[in-house]
């Protein structure tokens, strides 16, 4: 394996979210998804893990389990087909794939499998992320990625969530129990706010 891929290899194999680091001997493809993970999140480098964290922070709110791995569609394709093949076996329902520039990432899961993709287009190129989102929501009839926004990272877990929650009954209620929460808290706003009228000069 040359420098590059094997430390891009190496880099996928990193998963802060979990106490028991993946089996050294295993790649993560072939071992059963950490912890049990219902979501995998993929983005295609090491640099876009600050914003695709906020998927992983969203799922942990609703106590889903998820993995996160580094893994880019140009760099290492093979990896990500592997990736996508064994992951409904491995016990994921649901996939992310998160990157900036040509996004193909969520593309190439949703090409090499029947669950779930959502994509997530990320800034940081000339571009703004622009280029990632009509690479991420361009996707031919039968394969579809479901996109959502730039750097929307928190959105692509919530859709996650209300996919699960389809057959999950004790998290919809907690969805639902968030959703209500949330809207309680704006409604709380604006019962204390002072409606403000100002004269308009004619
Ligand atoms: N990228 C990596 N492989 C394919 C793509 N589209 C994206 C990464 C990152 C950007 O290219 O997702 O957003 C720059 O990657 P890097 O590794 O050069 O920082």
């Amino acid at each position: 394996m040359d420098k590059f891929v094997e430390d891009e290899w190496q880099s996928s194999r990193m998963n802060p979210r979990t106490s028991e680091p993946h089996n050294e001997e295993v790649s993560p493809m072939e071992q059963p998804s950490g912890r049990g993970a219902q979501v995998g999140i993929l983005m295609g480098s090491q640099s876009d893990w600050a914003k695709m964290e906020k998927a992983a922070d969203a799922l942990k709110q609703f106590e889903v389990p998820c993995e996160m791995l580094v893994l880019s569609a140009h760099r290492l394709p093979d990896r990500v087909a592997e990736y996508a093949r064994t992951a409904e076996s491995r016990g994921l329902a649901v996939l992310m794939g998160g990157a900036g520039m040509a996004n193909h990432l969520a593309g190439a899961l949703a090409a090499n499998c029947t669950l779930p993709v959502i994509g997530v287009p990320l800034s940081g190129s000339a571009l703004n992320g622009v280029d990632a989102l009509y690479a991420t929501v361009q996707m031919p009839k039968g394969v579809p990625v479901a996109t959502v926004a730039i750097d929307g990272a928190a959105n692509a877990a919530y859709l996650a969530v209300e996919i699960l929650a389809l057959q999950d009954e004790p998290l919809r209620a907690r969805l639902k129990t968030h959703r209500q929460a949330e809207r309680a808290k704006l409604e709380a706003a604006l019962v204390e706010q002072t409606p403000q009228v100002q004269e308009v000069a004619r």
